[in-house]
């Protein structure tokens, strides 16, 4: 064999075997799934350079570490302050960009087939008052994110569901989340979820989503029971 054909054959070896890098989860759906209220185009930049940046920019981060490759992304970004400290920030960004992406493109669905049901609606009454102001609150809270963020719809410690947002690629799973749950919906509002089809207009876009949002995966999130924490190494 020639050596540049070996040393392709080697290459390719060994990104196949990559020690269990964090890999990019491909999109549920097709990127076209949920036009019209997110176009195929945001959905292509969105998912294959802004979420595939963060799975490299996890990767890259945790090279000088590569046992950390095996640890699941969960217990990572629950517990940065335990993790090596020249890490902690590019795990806390990029880490928390891998798990809140994977998180939003798995909360929605092609629209009309994940409906909610009725008994999802009446947890929401019990805790908001009524659907529509469950809705209204966390488009508020999706408009007051100043800059970049997320809004979060969480299970709090006593099983409250609460909406809070959080910046950059911050998520409730945090220790330096101010509120502090389990996520069972989210709400992507950087510019870059939806810039090339609504421009400034960030309200009509959290209002867009309803359309989308995968009630029955909401629902099941809620009936989850909570994960025992696994104390972490380091
Ligand atoms: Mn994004």
């Amino acid at each position: 064999m020639k050596p540049l054909k070996s040393l392709t054959l080697l290459l390719l070896c060994f990104s196949l075997f990559s020690y269990g890098q964090f890999k990019l989860s491909p999109l549920p759906y097709n990127y076209n799934a949920l036009e019209p209220y997110i176009d195929s185009t945001t959905m292509h930049f969105h998912h294959d350079f802004h979420h595939a940046a963060y799975v490299n920019n996890l990767n890259k981060a945790l090279e000088k570490y590569p046992e950390l490759y095996k640890k699941d992304l969960e217990q990572l970004i629950k517990n940065i302050s335990k993790l090596p400290i020249d890490i902690q920030t590019a795990v806390r960004n990029n880490g928390g960009g891998v798990y809140n992406h994977n998180f939003y493109f798995n909360i929605m669905a092609p629209s009309g087939t994940q409906p909610m049901s009725t008994s999802l609606e009446k947890q929401l009454k019990e805790n908001f008052g009524s659907v529509d102001a469950f809705k209204a609150q966390f488009e508020r809270a999706a408009l007051g994110r100043f800059g970049s963020g997320w809004v979060w719809l969480i299970k709090d410690q006593s099983g409250k569901l609460r909406i809070i947002s959080t910046p950059n690629q911050d998520n409730p799973l945090m220790e330096n989340s101010e509120v502090k749950g389990i996520p069972v919906l989210t709400l992507d509002v950087w510019e870059h979820a939806y810039y090339l089809k609504y421009q400034y207009k960030r309200a009509a876009y959290a209002k867009a989503f309803w359309n989308i949002v995968n009630w029955n995966e909401v629902e099941r999130l809620i009936a989850k029971p909570p994960v025992v924490e696994i104390e972490l190494y380091y």
